[in-house]
């Protein structure tokens, strides 16, 4: 039998470490067979993501800048994907950001600048990427956005950032509608907590891990392999019936009152 995304274009955005989400997807992609392509935006990660390649003996068909807060380097990035890959048949959207010090005490204190940027930055650019694609999955295609539970349950710490989750959430749904027709599926992965640069530095993030090992059905935390087979589920023919979805990858966390 051959593999699940043989054959298949997949471009991965947001490698920042060994420790994140989009190399633990990446290694089940590759495991599956894809053609990787890489997004990142800052040059300590692009120097990081080459060295992980060799490391695991990956080859990746393009590694691109992109900063998803400029329209401009979105395009031009899927400008080059387009004149040096061609035709793609998937995305993983594995990005956000909201300025650490509004990570922490009261949601209510969140500026109107650190709402924006968490929104810009963590939502709107799936819009932008998505829009992005579209021309360049003539095949049909699948696109994969990271979540957290913090976008359905006020979680503390998690503030502006459950508030932009939730309108990427929003946007996902809205975005499969859209594209459905063109047969592009768009879907999330609720991950539980996994430490990661992202988490490093918040508050109470270690608690958040003791409290999954104490309560969720599974008692113990996800890592980043987890997440990236239920990724990879959702970029295959697997999931060929599945849209606007928001699949939890917690320990079952998410059903316990
Ligand atoms: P990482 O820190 O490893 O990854 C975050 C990525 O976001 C980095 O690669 C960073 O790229 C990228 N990024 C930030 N700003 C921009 C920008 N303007 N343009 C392009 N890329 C940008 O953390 P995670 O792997 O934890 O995070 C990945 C996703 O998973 C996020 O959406 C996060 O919310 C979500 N998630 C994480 C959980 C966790 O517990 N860790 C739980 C549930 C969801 P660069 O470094 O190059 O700037
Ligand atoms: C309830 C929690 C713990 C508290 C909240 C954490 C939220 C984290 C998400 C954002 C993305 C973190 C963030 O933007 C950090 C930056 O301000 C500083 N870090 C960086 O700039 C590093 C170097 C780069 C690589 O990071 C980014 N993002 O560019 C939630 C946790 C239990 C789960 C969790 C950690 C969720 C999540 O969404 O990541």
């Amino acid at each position: 039998m051959s593999k699940l995304l043989q054959g298949k274009n997949v471009v991965v955005m947001g490698v920042a470490s060994e420790r994140s989400i989009a190399w633990g997807i990446t290694k089940s992609l590759h495991n599956a067979g894809a053609n990787l392509i890489f997004t990142n935006r800052q040059e300590r990660s692009y120097q990081k993501l080459t060295k992980l390649l060799e490391k695991n003996e990956i080859e990746a068909k393009l590694i691109v800048s992109c900063d998803v807060a400029s329209d401009e380097s979105i395009t031009n990035a899927f400008d080059e994907i387009k004149e040096k890959v061609g035709v793609i048949h998937g995305v993983v959207h594995s990005v956000a950001f909201a300025n650490r010090d509004e990570l922490k005490g009261e949601y209510a204190d969140t500026s109107r600048d650190g709402f924006l940027l968490a929104q810009e930055i963590s939502a709107f650019s799936l819009v932008a990427v998505t829009k992005a694609a579209k021309p360049l999955m003539t095949e049909g295609g699948s696109i994969v956005t990271q979540t957290y539970l913090g976008a359905e349950r006020v979680i503390q710490n998690y503030n502006v950032m459950g508030v932009a989750k939730a309108s990427l959430e929003a946007s996902m749904r809205y975005l499969a509608e859209d594209v459905g027709k063109y047969g592009i599926r768009v879907n999330a992965v609720s991950a539980g907590p996994i430490r990661t640069l992202s988490a490093k530095g918040v508050g109470g993030f270690n608690e958040k891990l003791g409290i999954i090992e104490e309560k969720a059905p599974l008692r113990r935390n996800v890592d980043q392999d987890q997440v990236g087979d239920a990724t990879l589920f959702f970029l295959s023919d697997l999931a060929r019936g599945v849209t606007g979805e928001v699949m939890h990858v917690d320990s079952g966390y998410h059903i316990i009152g």
